[in-house]
């Protein structure tokens, strides 16, 4: 006696809200918000690059604002699409398996697509996630790198199944809702609500998933500080990603034999935090904008990043190299490619809306520039150097 896996099969499925009439429609906005993810999403991986080969753009200055807030948003949004889709969808993963080596091929790689498109699909927004709700069960960096290469695998497939549905989705949008003929044989049964209140429900449940999201439920998922600032209300009105204490700096950001080392080559200048209020000061509004979706703008104030360069005599066009008291982790260290250094509107910043920087927020000094993720904004910094 051979054991069998008790699977469902096709026809045990009855209801008629599983339609393609529903499944494409469904489709369509999922497909949008996955396009709008994808471009988002290598947006945000060429901002994060050290050297691209394209510089990315330091303008305009709320410009990873908004295109990383998207990013988020329309991940978010791809939860209950995605789930309204494949609930449509899967009673077909259990249709018989056709007679002939050819039919039999072409079912198993049609299969094998859908497959990679599922499963890649629910990878994407399961890290994205995880990693919006600061859950980071990977090196930040193995994350960047495993999302963006998978993002790949997930836009390719899903060009691939809209090639072959291509003609149902046509005929689905061709015709009313409540249309069967593209039904499958077994789906007669009427569902307990209609077809409309189904697809209107799933555009409600979408929407307040993207309302959630464009405002708070970022933050909130976000683990509190340790130094019990609430995310969302950090000093100065901006949030705390990492807190003072959490990066294992406060006894080092708060001594008095701190220095900030400026070097190129063998040049290296030393500022104690006096001798940088005692360059000009300027004062720029930038945003803090986070690759897990929140941001708040802010005044910043401190020393233009490029007369600091100018100490050591840098010249225009170096790549910068910076350095965190920070002793370890991820962020620690990070690279200023040429044209954000040279840019007027990055600062070395020691004070935040008319106050001294908090330790919270990179006291006794913190780099922000222009259009620049939030990951990248460097606090506590104690090195810059020119790395040609
Ligand atoms: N040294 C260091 N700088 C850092 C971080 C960090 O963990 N260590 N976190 C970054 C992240 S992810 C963000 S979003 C911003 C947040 O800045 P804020 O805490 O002042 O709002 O700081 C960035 N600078
Ligand atoms: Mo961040």
């Amino acid at each position: 006696m051979t054991a069998r896996l008790p699977l469902p099969r096709e026809a045990a499925f009855t209801s008629r809200l599983r339609s393609p009439a529903v499944a494409a429609r469904v489709g369509a906005v999922l497909g949008v918000c996955f396009a709008v993810c994808f471009v988002t999403g290598i947006i945000s991986h060429w901002a994060q690059l050290p050297r691209p080969a394209v510089p990315f753009p330091t303008s305009p200055a709320w410009g990873y604002r908004v295109t990383q807030g998207l990013h988020v948003t329309t991940g978010i949004a791809c939860v209950p699409l995605l789930l309204v889709k494949l609930w449509t969808v899967y009673p077909r993963l259990f249709a018989p398996v056709p007679k002939g080596a050819r039919r039999l091929l072409l079912t198993t790689l049609e299969r094998a697509s859908i497959g990679v498109l599922v499963a890649s699909a629910i990878f994407q927004l399961a890290t994205g996630l995880a990693n919006a709700a600061r859950w980071y069960p990977w090196e930040s960096f193995s994350f960047r790198t495993t999302h963006f290469a998978i993002a790949w695998v997930a836009i390719g497939a899903l060009l691939v199944h809209i090639a072959v549905k291509l003609p149902v989705i046509r005929a689905a949008f061709g015709a009313d809702v409540d249309d069967t003929a593209l039904d499958r044989p077994s789906a007669t049964v009427p569902g307990p609500v209609s077809r409309r209140w189904l697809l209107r429900s799933t555009w409600i449940a979408t929407g307040v998933a993207v309302v959630a999201t464009v405002g708070n439920t970022v933050p909130w998922l976000r683990g509190v500080s340790v130094l019990s600032v609430r995310s969302g209300d950090g000093p100065g009105g901006i949030p705390i990603n990492t807190s003072a204490r959490r990066a294992d700096v406060v006894a080092t950001a708060m001594s008095a034999s701190y220095r900030l080392v400026l070097v190129n080559g063998d040049r290296a200048v030393y500022l104690t935090r006096e001798d940088l209020l005692a360059m000009t000061q300027r004062s720029e509004k930038l945003p803090i904008a986070c690759v897990e979706g929140w941001s708040a703008s802010g005044t910043w104030s401190g020393v233009r990043f490029r007369d600091l360069l100018d100490l050591v005599d840098a010249p225009r066009g170096a790549h910068v190299r910076i350095t965190s008291l920070q002793p370890k982790g991820a962020y620690r260290r990070t690279d200023l490619p040429s044209n954000f250094a040279d840019d007027d509107r990055t600062l070395l910043a020691l004070g935040l809306n008319g106050e001294t920087l908090a330790p919270d927020h990179g006291y006794p000094a913190r780099l922000i520039a222009p259009n620049r993720p939030g990951v990248l904004q460097t606090k506590w910094v104690s090195r810059i150097e020119v790395v040609a």
